[in-house]
């Protein structure tokens, strides 16, 4: 890891895209991965629009303990580093794909959630917004009802079912969060990609903007991927980043 560490150090800005993988350390199931929810049958379905509007009950089945469980995972190794690596002056943003909130849990301060989050719902009928907490304890006030096997789907008083500002396939990406991150990646001249497949566009195509501009990319990421050829290098181990992060910013306070 000395590259990429004397590389942190002398940059004028860093930048990071985050995806599933730096969640795998905390227990959270990616996508893609060797374990990752893609390896059931119709996992596809739990976030697409079209099902989500045909049977919202297929991702609130699918998601009931990934996003409605999330009080449960705390901030894994590659979080608490990246925090350190801000803390120390050396990283000015956070592009994630990911829908855990596990980066601001965790400190860091600059997130561009380029696929949205479950923070807030709202009613696809009429728009009625309510938090990720009245979803939950919703949820969890119908429990008994899941248990039973019968698909428990947070309605309005319309009738709407509630659907999470997670991006779904199907749908825009949230405009200021992606154009903050496209932002991030053109004006960083390192930018580092972790625990991501980029496989899913338009997100992984903010490493290319950084190439396109001057930058270094730099990977870590467990599986080779489609941009390993323009990197400076891909890196297998996203806890062995993390502890050479911590090491070598090891003055930087945490809280
Ligand atoms: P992905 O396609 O599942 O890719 C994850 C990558 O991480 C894979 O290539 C793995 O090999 C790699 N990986 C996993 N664990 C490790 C590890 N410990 N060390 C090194 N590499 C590792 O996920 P992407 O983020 O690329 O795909 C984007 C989707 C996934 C987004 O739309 C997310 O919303 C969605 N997702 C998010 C979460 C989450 O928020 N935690 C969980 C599951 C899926």
């Amino acid at each position: 890891m000395t590259e990429l560490i004397e590389a942190l150090k002398s940059a004028k800005k860093v930048g990071v895209l985050t995806g599933a993988g730096v969640s795998t350390l905390c227990g959270i199931p990616d996508f893609r991965g060797p374990q990752g929810l893609y390896r059931q049958p119709d996992a596809e379905r739990i976030f697409d629009i079209d099902w989500f509007d045909r049977d919202p009950s297929v991702y609130y089945r699918g998601c009931r303990e990934l996003v409605y469980g999330l009080g449960d995972f705390q901030p894994g190794p590659v979080h608490t580093a990246l925090v350190r690596l801000e803390r120390a002056g050396r990283l000015a943003g956070i592009a994630t794909q990911n829908i855990d909130m596990l980066h601001q849990k965790a400190g860091s301060s600059h997130v561009y959630e380029v696929h949205g989050s479950p923070v807030v719902h709202a009613c696809r009928h009429c728009g009625d917004v309510k938090t990720f907490d009245e979803i939950v304890a919703m949820i969890e006030a119908n429990g008994g009802a899941a248990k039973l096997g019968e698909p428990y789907v947070p309605r309005c008083a319309c009738g709407g079912p509630y659907k999470p500002a997670i991006t779904f396939f199907g749908e825009m990406l949230p405009e200021a969060a992606f154009r903050s991150a496209q932002e991030l990646a053109i004006s960083s001249d390192v930018f580092l990609v972790l625990g991501t497949s980029l496989t899913v566009h338009p997100a992984a195509g903010l490493p290319r903007l950084t190439l396109q501009a001057g930058g270094k990319v730099f990977i870590v990421n467990g599986q080779p991927t489609s941009l390993d050829d323009y990197a400076v290098r891909r890196y297998p181990d996203l806890k062995e980043f993390a502890d050479a992060v911590c090491a070598a910013f090891a003055t930087s306070p945490l809280s």
